[in-house]
């Protein structure tokens, strides 16, 4: 690889259903696309026969499959519940199938029950386009006058719950309902409508694990799928918690620098990697991000680029991709000088963008419209470019 390389551009493609077609990607300027068998059920193996027919269909439109997102984890391994010996094997034969389809990353998450968390996903922005957002006294007021988690109140100040109780005071049957939904959309299979008493069923599930218990269920998974991951040629990328911190009483426990340093120890191999996402990792004020890429840089496989911007009550939005909290300008500088330093182009994604302009009157997955995301692809290859300039990147 020159040593001059961009980062690949990639979008997220959710499959044949997402309105989002591989056209509209390519015509976004991307050569790579990130997917996943979004139909083959968790845990289950992923077969050659359909890994092979999702890569052609990809292929078909000038692109190529760059990475999995994701190959999800069952909740049984995080839990070392069930058959979790089972699934361990499953995933593991998962990852020998997409090697040999010629696939080269795969990007995974360990956070239990929830993937990711807003309480709101029409979010108006003063432009009058819409972002996702998490608002800190809507989510109390969810866990504790809806979800009814019991004991949920030790985990909030006197201040929060009292602010959290006037908020659900004011709001209407819809709204509850409203963010009910939104809350709950970051469960696999968020289209049905899990009760109140289904959610409370899951949690209870998690019961007895702390974050220590996690971490260690995570060390045993790693350990056994990284030496299949590397002696197929494969490069594992676990995505941080988003948001960076314990909700519902679940523990998380890929939130900061110190958090990624240990699971890496935890199964040392060039397979064992991160997805460095800005916009979850963004999300807290004590992770230095570009100082991260500094020096985890050599274990990133993947990244995602998108900024937050938080206030002081814990609220946070997505903002621009060049908006918001996150120095993008810095992160891009130092994620070229190691692609520089490892002689490797690493396959970069805008994560979510705004709902705008055509997008605001069609149905996508939350954050992945195709107009907000062409917007912030085309900031930061700006960005990209203009770093390189006409020197190249010194590592
Ligand atoms: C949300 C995404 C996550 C991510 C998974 C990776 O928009 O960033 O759903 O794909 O956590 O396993």
């Amino acid at each position: 690889m020159e040593r001059n390389s961009l980062m690949e551009e990639t979008m997220r493609w959710f499959g044949p259903n997402d309105p989002v077609s591989l056209w509209d990607i390519r015509q976004a300027g991307c050569t790579g696309v990130v997917t996943a068998l979004h139909h083959i059920p968790v845990g289950e193996v992923w077969p050659m026969e359909e890994i092979q027919k999702r890569k052609d269909e990809i292929e078909k439109a000038g692109m190529r499959w760059t990475v999995i997102e994701s190959l999800p984890v069952h909740e049984d391994i995080k839990k070392h519940t069930g058959n979790f010996q089972q699934y361990i094997k499953n995933y593991q034969e998962s990852l020998r199938n997409v090697a040999r389809c010629g696939l080269e990353v795969v990007t995974y998450n360990f956070m239990p029950i929830l993937d990711w968390m807003r309480t709101e996903i029409a979010y108006e922005m003063p432009d009058r386009s819409k972002a996702l957002r998490f608002e800190k006294s809507a989510f109390i007021a969810f866990d504790l006058f809806i979800l009814k988690r019991p004991g949920a109140e030790r985990d909030y100040t006197k201040e929060e719950i009292e602010k959290a109780r006037v908020r659900h005071s004011r709001m209407n049957d819809e709204e509850k309902e409203t963010l009910y939904r939104n809350a709950l959309l970051g469960l696999p299979g968020s289209e049905e409508r899990f009760t109140e008493e289904q959610i409370l069923a899951a949690l209870r599930t998690y019961e007895g694990i702390d974050a220590h218990k996690l971490k260690q269920h995570l060390f045993y998974f790693l350990q056994q799928v990284v030496p299949v991951a590397a002696a197929e040629g494969l490069k594992m990328a676990i995505h941080p918690d988003d948001p960076p911190f314990p909700i519902l009483g679940l523990p998380r426990i890929v939130s900061t620098e110190q958090d990624a340093r240990e699971l890496l120890d935890s199964a040392p191999s060039p397979a064992n990697g991160l997805c460095f996402c800005t916009g979850s990792y963004g999300v807290r004020a004590d992770n230095d991000l570009p100082g991260m890429v500094r020096r985890l840089g050599e274990h990133i496989h993947f990244i995602h680029l998108r900024s937050t911007k938080r206030d002081e009550e814990g609220n946070f939005f997505e903002a621009d991709h060049l908006g918001g909290d996150v120095d993008m300008v810095a992160v891009i500088g130092e994620l070229l000088k190691v692609q520089a330093k490892r002689g490797i182009s690493l396959p970069m994604r805008p994560d979510h963008g705004h709902q705008m302009l055509d997008d605001l009157k069609k149905k996508t997955y939350p954050g992945y419209s195709a107009i907000g995301r062409l917007r912030g692809l085309a900031e930061l290859r700006g960005i990209q470019w203009g770093i390189r300039g006409v020197g190249g990147i010194k590592s």
